[in-house]
């Protein structure tokens, strides 16, 4: 952090490009992450924030299902992960799955976001089947399901084009893409934490091909490893600029490392400080995505109720089941109430609006809600 006489004019140079709704370059990127007073960064991503939404933060009430946590691969900072014949390894049976959706609806969630290993014995059909028995038991739920990087290896399974596997996944029930899988685009980077996982190019091709289907999807940036500032800027650019072209992206949601059990063990979990900087500059360089999610399980309570004052309009949901992270070490409860979560945004300045996944609004009545009109944004 500075603020000498010099490095403040520079800020207020990009401030003013802020205020006037210019585009930020990658320079200023750089200059916002190493170098801007926080407090500074906060008041003119909330700017940015106000602008586009006022005072109101979002959330919504959903559930997880992680079906397996086998992996044929090996991120090192993945602590869910499992090998086929590990004690930990679990595969969901079709009733297993039944029952989440069952409790789902009972609690009135209206997403179920579904992300998992990619197992080493199980086809392309038994990942449609997932979607398909989700959608049969109850078709009102919105079904979140399958990061790039699953689509990635449903395309190396079958030798069929993303299009083809997307269509497949749509025909069964499936209703936007989760943002997983983009870790940091940065090849070299990428090739020490998640070395044989989908590139760069294809993880954005794949969203690309979701946006021309008409499917809406988000997107995230896993930081506070072995990454830079410099690799931080590139991969908000480069989603930024898919964003110029296909304007198919919802949410960025940044997703801060955590270390217990991982293969980062040595790497300590980013500090508030720099959790808050980096949805701030989020906030700012993306000026082409409507929301900035603050995913309260892996930020915890407090930070993501600050982080509503710096760039971030949405505070992800009830989460019930959330696997990924606590394995991982997350000390965050499993998830939160509907009160809960109101607290917290209103404690934060915030007026507490339901969506559900595309961002629509949400009327409820208990565990019965129906969907209204597209939330607003400026
Ligand atoms: O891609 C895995 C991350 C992602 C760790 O779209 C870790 O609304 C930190 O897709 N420390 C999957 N992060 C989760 C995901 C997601 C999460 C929240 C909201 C949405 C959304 C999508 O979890 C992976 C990886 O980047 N991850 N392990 C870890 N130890
Ligand atoms: Fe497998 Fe995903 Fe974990 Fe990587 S992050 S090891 S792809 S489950």
């Amino acid at each position: 952090m500075m603020d000498s006489t010099s490095s403040d004019s520079r800020f207020q140079e990009i401030a003013r490009r802020v205020e006037a709704g210019q585009r930020l370059s990658f320079d200023d990127g750089l200059y916002l992450d190493q170098h801007a007073d926080l407090m500074s960064l906060g008041a003119l991503a909330h700017q940015v924030r106000v602008r586009r939404h006022g005072n109101v933060a979002y959330y919504n009430t959903n559930v997880h299902l992680n079906p397996t946590n086998v992996c044929v691969y090996r991120c090192t900072f993945c602590a869910f992960r499992s090998d086929l014949k590990a004690e930990k390894s679990y595969v969901f049976s079709d009733s297993m799955i039944r029952e989440r959706v069952l409790e789902a609806k009972s609690q009135g969630a209206t997403e179920i976001h579904v992300v998992g290993g990619l197992h080493h014995q199980r086809k392309f059909d038994w990942y449609v089947d997932i979607v398909r028995v989700i959608h049969e038991t109850w078709p009102e739920i919105h079904i979140k399901a399958w990061t790039g990087v699953e689509i990635n290896w449903f395309a190396h399974l079958t030798k069929k084009p993303y299009k083809w596997i997307l269509e497949q996944l749509i025909d069964a029930g499936l209703g936007s893409l989760p943002g997983g899988g983009a870790e940091i685009f940065d090849t070299e980077i990428r090739a020490k934490i998640c070395e044989h996982k989908a590139d760069p190019d294809s993880w954005l091709d794949i969203h690309r091909t979701a946006h021309e289907l008409g499917l809406r999807s988000n997107a995230t940036m896993l930081y506070g490893h072995i990454e830079e500032a410099r690799h931080r800027i590139d991969h908000l650019l480069r989603l930024r600029d898919l964003q110029d072209q296909t304007g198919g992206f919802q949410t960025f949601i940044p997703l801060a490392f955590h270390p217990e059990n991982t293969g980062m063990t040595h790497i300590k979990k980013p500090t508030c400080h720099q959790d808050l900087r980096t949805m701030a500059v989020a906030r700012l360089m993306l000026d082409n995505f409507d929301h900035i999610k603050a995913y309260w399980i892996m930020l915890g309570e407090e930070t993501a109720q600050v982080a509503l004052g710096f760039g971030a309009d949405d505070i992800d949901g009830t989460v019930v089941h959330e696997i990924i992270y606590h394995d991982a070490g997350a000390k965050t409860p499993e998830g939160l109430t509907v009160g809960e979560l109101h607290r917290l945004i209103r404690e934060a300045g915030c007026e507490p609006v339901e969506r559900d996944t595309l961002y629509r609004r949400v009327y409820r009545d208990g565990a019965e809600w129906r969907v209204g009109e597209p939330v607003l944004v400026g």
